[in-house]
């Protein structure tokens, strides 16, 4: 039986499954629907943590000018979320950083802080920003790690021998239509190197066109388990399915096991109606080392947000199983 390697979190939320799929979908999704705030119209593509005994997180609020910014949320029970009318601040240097715009991120906790990635409008080109707080109060801004193009940032939750390990997809300036997952790495969290290729896209077709860490990636003893997206290219766009992969323990940057099937395609009418239909975009998992529990957030149709549960030893079975 394989085991998360991390904190037990007994109030992760839940729902039994009611079938044999490897992720299922909670009943009452979205759990974040449309105009969630004054002057916010969608919140998608977001991360939660757990954090002093309820659930926190950034948002990706797209405003009523189309224009997306970072918002704060919170929740007793990880599904009722209540935000923040104002955008999140942060500091560079005593100063307000002045954000072009900012969507998808993440949030990850390494030691005693809470790390927020996400692609960031800087000099108008996207580019990886990296910011952190403690309290969800202050956050300062760290550093933007690369070069433009960048949109797809994800961190490990551990340094591994000593230094932090960031997953991205270096690309163009739009909605590009290739992508692979690299790993760089640094002591710092400023300076940035050791940029090695960890996943291409694949030949199944639900990931031919480009693939993005999704969510931060899961220890477990088998390995850490990363739940990604893919995109394929169709007649009438882009679909984005979540996959999932097994990276090695003790090299992060080799793949183990990677799974051939998707493990969630858009088929609701969350997922494939919308602002952009057909999208599955996971950014975020909470998991309890105790049961091997497992939830996920991930954006529905670039419209809201959706829950959806595994549990380690049903998604590794199913990697083996469908995996190459
Ligand atoms: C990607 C990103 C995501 C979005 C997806 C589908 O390129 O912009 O934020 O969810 O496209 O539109």
């Amino acid at each position: 039986m394989a085991k998360i390697l991390g904190a037990s979190l007994k109030n992760i939320p839940w729902q039994d499954p009611v079938t044999d799929a490897p992720v299922w979908r909670y009943s009452g999704n979205p759990v974040i629907g449309r105009n969630p705030v004054e002057n916010v119209s969608r919140i998608f593509n977001s991360a939660v943590v757990p954090f002093n005994g309820k659930f926190v997180g950034v948002f990706r609020g797209e405003t009523n000018t189309g224009v997306p910014y970072l918002y704060y949320g919170e929740s007793q029970d990880g599904i009722n979320f209540k935000f923040d009318k104002e955008r999140i601040k942060f500091y560079e240097d005593g100063k307000e950083y002045r954000f072009e715009y900012a969507y998808d991120p993440r949030v990850i906790k390494v030691e005693d802080e809470y790390f927020i990635v996400w692609c960031d409008g800087k000099d108008g080109y996207p580019s990886i920003g990296l910011g952190k707080t403690k309290d969800f109060i202050r956050y300062e801004l760290v550093s933007h790690p690369f070069l433009p193009f960048n949109r797809n940032g994800v961190l490990f939750p551990k340094k591994i021998d000593g230094k932090y390990v960031l997953l991205s997809r270096p690309s163009d300036s739009g909605h590009t239509k290739f992508g692979d997952i690299f790993a760089s790495k640094s002591f710092d969290m400023k300076y940035w190197g050791e940029h090695t290729l960890v996943m291409r896209n694949g030949y199944e077709w639900w990931q031919t066109l480009k693939i993005g860490a999704g969510c931060a990636p899961i220890e477990t003893d088998e390995g850490w388990l990363l739940i990604y997206h893919g995109a394929n290219m169709t007649c009438s766009g882009y679909v984005y399915s979540m996959g999932a992969a097994l990276l090695d323990k003790n090299d992060v940057t080799k793949v183990k096991r990677r799974c051939t099937n998707f493990i969630l395609t858009p088929e609701k009418d969350y997922e494939t109606c919308g602002f952009v239909p057909n999208v599955i975009f996971p950014c975020a998992a909470l998991c309890d080392a105790d049961t091997g529990r497992i939830a996920i957030y991930y954006g529905g149709a670039d419209t809201v947000v959706g829950l959806a549960f595994t549990e380690v030893n049903r998604i590794l079975d199913y990697i083996n199983k469908y995996g190459r």
